[in-house]
């Protein structure tokens, strides 16, 4: 069967994406339409040599669609994600909105499939940098057992939106031409530096892409004792987030086995050679299906501890690349249906 594949706020980063993935890795689809704000709808689209006219994503507007990929952040799939499943439209939601709710699946397929099973029309997906960061987690876990993680972030500024992208853009274009450097987006000049700071902070001093790391890797991993103390930080980097992890496991810690779960595991690469100068960074894996992982070492801080980098597309792995992969996952196992009276 093809599916009528819907995606709302089409026109925005990680829409656009999910149109090339959908194309790129030929997806089942007899029809795709593309969904914005009232704003864009109307407008036209052309990629890959098609034209779509955008259509107003409002209540009754996902009649007929078999599947919509929701990217237009939390306020939208709360107004519209409970009515697009009343009309039987199972959807695949970006957000945050529901993340954390008890009775929707928040899955990585490589690490969690068997929550897709049960759906009840809604499966959410993770934050970009969770994402990333369970690329390298979930396999030495599995080696291992996971105790607790400290980590610091590395998110480029397509993490934030176009906008951003444009934000470094004309910074470096604006120094380099000695002009003043202004700022709109983030709180002060991000090019020729780093914002320790994404999304807002909570009572704790953790922000919320901090607690973000913590609970959803809690929810993922099926891990909900795991102590984590995550750092955020923007890096002038336009795509692909990196982390860099620190973590305590139950059992001793054996180098050689580490490497070797990371090599076998799906979603990541191993680049781990640092005699020759092999390591991941952003620029390689932006774009990049899997995630790359490196600088294995043991911990020095920690009894049975290992440290490693990992560098991932946040825009793939860390969004459409993850949805796609859910959606792909249930047309396999025959789940892609909506019961609307699952709501
Ligand atoms: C960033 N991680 O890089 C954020 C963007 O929870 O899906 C995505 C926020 C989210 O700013």
């Amino acid at each position: 069967k093809d599916y009528v594949i819907g995606i709302v706020g089409a026109t925005g980063a990680v829409g656009q994406e999910l149109v090339r993935l959908l194309h790129e890795r030929n997806f089942p689809m007899s029809a795709l339409r593309l969904f914005a704000s009232a704003r864009s709808a109307g407008k036209v689209v052309e990629r890959f040599g098609k034209k779509w006219t955008i259509e107003e994503a409002k209540p009754g507007a996902f009649a007929g669609v078999d599947l919509a990929f929701f990217a237009a952040g939390g306020s939208v799939t709360r107004a519209l994600a409970a009515d697009a499943v009343k009309s039987s439209c199972v959807v695949i939601d970006k957000s945050s909105a529901l993340r954390m709710e008890p009775n929707i699946p928040l899955v990585i397929p490589e690490i969690n499939p068997e929550k897709l099973r049960n759906h009840g029309g809604i499966i959410a997906n993770p934050n970009c940098s969770t994402a990333v960061m369970l690329m390298g987690l979930w396999p030495l876990h599995q080696a291992f057992g996971l105790k607790r993680i400290i980590v610091s972030t590395y998110q480029s500024v397509s993490g934030t939106g176009a906008e951003a992208v444009k934000e470094l853009a004309d910074q470096i274009q604006q120094h380099v031409s000695g002009q003043p450097v202004t700022h709109k987006v983030y709180p002060y000049q991000i090019a020729f530096n780093c914002i320790p700071h994404i999304d807002s902070f909570g009572e704790n001093g953790y922000t919320g892409e901090e607690t973000k790391m913590a609970e959803e890797s809690r929810k993922i991993m099926g891990l909900p004792n795991l102590k984590v103390s995550a750092t955020t930080v923007r890096v002038p980097v336009v795509r692909a987030h990196s982390v860099s992890v620190s973590a305590e496991f139950e059992r001793p810690v054996d180098l050689a086995k580490a490497r070797a779960a990371i090599a076998a595991f799906p979603g990541a690469e191993l680049v781990d050679d640092v005699a020759n100068k092999k390591y991941p960074t952003p620029l390689d894996f932006a774009e990049k299906v899997k995630c790359g992982v490196g600088r294995l070492r043991i911990d020095t801080a920690w009894d049975n501890g290992l440290s490693f980098w990992v560098s991932g597309d946040n825009l793939w792995k860390g969004a459409a690349l993850n949805a796609v992969q859910n959606a792909e996952l249930m047309i396999r196992e025959g789940i892609l249906k909506s019961e609307p009276a699952a709501v």
